[in-house]
């Protein structure tokens, strides 16, 4: 049976949910976040060496990092579904979003989650308002401008077509659903991301990720 390493609130629930599009049976390991450090509990390292999640293993087969897994399983599974035709303008567009989540969209975001913390978190009091100016003034002239641009640049080109790769919904868009999820939850945005807003409602109304909430737990960003 394909096991799912799912760490709560996290990456991992688009797995989830592309196992309930794909309808593959699969088993879910949870771990919780240590709430201190927000790590993964060091159980998951015996899994994969960076003890990070997602990771699968299906039979004698471990596939760490998201984009890989949901390759991996529509490689695997898919049978010619979530995936464009290789060579078309569709497929091209696959691999630029497939690539852009955690390459170029996850990382603004993460910065914001750090800035965030530092800047409401505990710190000796004779420091605390240092930490927190530098924090504030590192999302005010760096963080927020950032996600500001891509979160444009993404409801722009959602604008275009239905789905991240075109007409048919991709991997792409199962990868791309969680820098829109956690843009939306942190990115102050508003609704000046009305395709965003709309593309994320879309997701979230699918009967495959409702019941992959149901197996994966809590999801709060
Ligand atoms: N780029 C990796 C990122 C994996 C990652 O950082 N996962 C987070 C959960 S969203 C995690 O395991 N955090 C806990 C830790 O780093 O210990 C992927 O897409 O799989």
């Amino acid at each position: 049976m394909l096991v799912v390493h799912h760490l709560e609130s996290s990456r991992s629930q688009r797995v989830l949910w592309l196992l309930e599009e794909l309808g593959v049976p699969y088993d879910v390991k949870q771990y919780a976040h240590n709430k201190k450090t927000m790590l993964a509990p060091p159980d998951l390292r015996a899994v994969h060496p960076l003890g990070k999640s997602p990771v699968i293993t299906d039979g004698d087969t471990t596939v760490a990092e998201s984009g890989a897994i949901v390759e991996f399983l529509i490689e695997r599974y898919g049978d010619g579904s979530f995936v464009p035709v290789a060579g078309t303008p569709e497929r091209r567009r696959y691999t630029y979003w497939m690539h852009y989540a955690e390459g170029s969209a996850m990382p603004p975001l993460l910065l914001k989650l750090i800035f965030m913390r530092m800047a409401k978190g505990p710190a000796p009091f004779f420091v605390r308002p240092l930490v927190r100016s530098i924090a504030n003034k590192v999302m005010s002239t760096f963080v927020d401008p950032q996600l500001a641009l891509h979160a444009s640049y993404i409801d722009t080109e959602l604008a275009k077509s239905e789905w991240f790769a075109g007409k048919e919904i991709t991997g792409a868009d199962i990868q791309m659903s969680f820098p829109l999820e956690v843009l939306c939850s942190r990115g102050n945005l508003g609704e000046s991301v009305p395709h965003i807003s709309a593309l994320v409602r879309k997701i979230h109304a699918r009967p495959a990720y409702q019941r992959a909430l149901a197996r994966g737990g809590p999801y709060k960003l």
